[in-house]
């Protein structure tokens, strides 16, 4: 044991002398570079850093003023966010307020055009009762042609079925939609290679609409599941309702989805749970649903094709319900839209391959990944290879006849990445780990084909994974991220409730090495993606001054330099302000008890960085201004008093006097 570690600590001490020279010549003279690298190697002893320690840090560090090779844009779970986060360094980037408030962005404090973003998805609709958090769960990019554009990205609230689209020119949200006829959804959002529709899987089944009560017990015949295609109209970045639809389904809970690509472009692919119709009620000595739901061996893939239902909705076959078309079930199998294929074993993850040809789906209680090739369901479906009809009528396509190969990686398989050498990478949930193994043809042929390659342990409850634009059709390779659930002993304790936990993974080696933990302290991320860094192309400052953050062009009412001041139009009250370091223009705003009081602030900066906020004390207000950013507030004067305003940003050496007064005049 003494021995080992002696060897341990001298293959420890050269590789890091190794390393602490590759660091510093560059840029140091010899005499320097000795004293570097000595001290590099006393640090790692003091450290006690291992060689793989040393290396991780190495592959990690991005020295000040260096970029990251890769932006991950990650679901910030329950805190209704989105995080962007730098790798190789994982650092946190930004939190894009996606569905909740978040005061550094000023958003929806007080800000017009946040607050009615938000107040557009309000529920139960109708009413005015403010929902101010989401379950986020999938992240989409934009895609052109299967591949990640860096112009958009969109996000779903689990809790609530609504869709978030965020805008990469300025990572701030720009829409928000409460999908029609659903309550929950889960397996969203994905999208279609090119971005024609933003996908929506429903998750626990409902009425349609779920506004339409219907007992329990009539589960089979009332409640249904649904698929939303939500067309997405680039050039104005806004899901278009009205040529949207969405197919109704059988009551399963249909799970994550897939969009094909490639050879599958058209074809869209879900898993689902729950094919039993359980209904749980467990008081009333029926099954709990943990039992009932997962009765069956196999539940169904959903095979969509969304093409034809496209071309069914344009034929007028489908039925509008609360605003959208929906094609009806029957109509689905009428026309070939629909079809099911068994998977196993309480099913999660469909994941298609970068040629679009292989569809992968793991079961939480299974042990393999089950791989499914899509020439062969085209096959089945020509030939009318089914092994039967579910109670709806939907024809399920014979299992052995579209397997491709099921190839065993362990317990508690989830989901699936893919890199640029014919690799596959699967979370293993059950027992923490990452697995890496071959796909098959065009990739791999012969003795290489569908084997299991290795498999490197996780640091707990590896839920989704993702590598370096790994869903795409053109992975990178490089890099995976394990997204934990647990992190129990990973870091310093903070309480009962513990952070998430990150594992960066480098897999551009023969072996997959570890290289980094990165706590999450907000909610619980589900999945992330990775792109590219230098595919986005985002705004350093607003293009123009008097920018409208949501119609993205000038406001022509926004306030103008030169023209700032107060109109009183009866108790209408319009000020007109701008801010630049150090003040802003009127500092003084005197209205009376009850007027509406609307402020149009524009910053008339250009410089990078130049940002201001403005709070009102006691109004709760607060909006930030980016350079060239306006921004509207609006209120009623009903509490008089006196209400300074300030910058809410350290903008400059005289940003305490950054100020004003509202000064609220009472009525006698
Ligand atoms: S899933 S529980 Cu993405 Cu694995 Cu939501
Ligand atoms: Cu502007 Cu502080």
């Amino acid at each position: 044991m003494k021995q080992r570690k002696g060897v341990f600590l001298s293959l420890c001490a050269i590789f890091v002398i190794a390393a602490g020279i590759f660091i510093v010549s560059a840029v140091t003279s010899d005499s320097q570079q000795a004293k570097l690298s000595a001290s590099a190697g006393q640090i790692a002893q003091e450290r006690g850093l291992s060689p793989a320690d040393i290396s991780a840090a190495l592959k990690t560090y991005v020295p000040t003023g260096k970029y990251d090779d890769y932006l991950m844009f990650s679901s910030g779970g329950h805190s209704g966010q989105v995080l962007v986060i730098g790798v190789p360094s994982m650092r946190l980037l930004k939190v894009i307020a996606a569905f909740t408030p978040e005061p550094w962005q000023g958003f929806a404090t007080g800000a017009k055009e946040s607050g009615d973003l938000l107040d557009g998805a309000n529920m139960p609709l109708g009413t005015n009762r403010e929902l101010r958090w989401a379950d986020t769960h999938h992240p989409a990019l934009s895609e052109t042609n299967g591949d990640y554009d860096g112009q958009f990205l969109f996000i779903n609230d689990k809790a609530n079925a609504r869709i978030a689209v965020i805008d990469l020119r300025d990572f701030e949200t720009k829409q928000i939609i409460k999908s029609p006829n659903m309550i929950s959804d889960h397996g969203s959002t994905f999208v279609t290679p090119n971005t024609e529709y933003v996908i929506e899987g429903s998750q626990y089944a409902a009425p349609i609409p779920f506004s339409d009560y219907a007992p329990i017990e009539q589960y089979q015949e009332k409640y249904r599941g649904l698929i939303g295609f939500y067309k997405f109209n680039r050039a104005k970045g806004r899901i278009d309702m009205a040529s949207s639809f969405q197919i109704e389904i059988p009551p399963y809970w249909q799970d994550l989805c897939d969009a094909g690509k490639k050879v599958s472009e058209g074809w869209l692919f879900c898993g689902s749970l729950n094919t039993e119709m359980a209904t749980g009620g467990f008081g009333d000595g029926k099954p709990p649903f943990e039992a009932g739901v997962s009765q069956k061996d196999m539940d169904y893939l959903h095979v969509v094709n969304w093409k034809k239902a496209e071309a069914v909705v344009a034929a007028g076959k489908a039925k509008m319900i609360s605003g959208i078309k929906v094609i009806p079930l029957q109509t689905a199998i009428d026309e070939g839209l629909l079809y099911f294929i068994p998977e196993p074993k309480s099913p999660h993850g469909a994941d298609v391959s970068p040629d679009g040809n292989y569809i992968v789906i793991s079961g939480k209680l299974d042990t393999h990944a089950t791989i499914f090739g899509f020439d062969k369901i085209q096959k089945a479906i020509a030939n009318k290879t089914f092994e039967g009809k579910d109670v709806f009528g939907v024809p399920i396509l014979d299992f052995n006849a579209v397997k491709a190969a099921q190839l065993e990686i362990g317990l508690g398989p989830l989901h699936t990445q893919f890199d640029d050498k014919g690799n596959a990478y699967t979370s293993v949930f059950i027992e923490s780990t990452m697995a890496k193994w071959t796909l098959g043809e065009p990739y791999n042929s012969g003795e290489k084909a569908w084997k299991l390659v290795e498999k490197i342990p996780i640091h707990y409850n590896i839920g989704h994974l993702v590598c370096a634009e790994g869903d795409t059709v053109s992975p990178d390779g490089k890099y995976c991220v394990s997204l934990n659930k647990w992190a129990i002993d990973r870091f310093t304790p903070v309480g009962p409730l513990h952070p998430q936990n990150f594992q960066l993974i480098d897999i551009s080696g023969e072996k997959m090495q570890l290289l980094y933990d990165m706590p999450i302290g907000i909610g619980e991320p589900h999945y992330v993606q990775m792109i590219k860094a230098d595919k986005l192309n985002p705004w350093l400052v607003y293009p123009e001054v008097g920018f409208n953050t949501i119609t993205m062009s000038v406001d022509p009412k926004a306030a103008k330099s030169g023209s700032e001041g107060i109109v009183r139009n009866g108790n209408n009250v319009d000020v007109y302000m701008t801010a630049i370091r150090s003040h802003f223009n009127p500092e003084h705003i005197k209205v009376k008890q009850g007027d509406n009081v609307k402020i149009h602030i524009t910053s008339i900066e250009r410089a990078r960085d130049a940002t201001h906020g403005f709070a009102i004390d006691g109004y709760n207000v607060n909006l930030s201004l980016e350079p060239g950013e306006a921004s509207t507030v609006e209120f009623v004067a009903d509490k008089p008093g006196v209400y300074p305003f300030y910058c809410t940003e350290f903008c400059s050496a005289l940003h305490l006097e950054m100020a004003g007064y509202l000064l609220v005049e009472p009525n006698q």
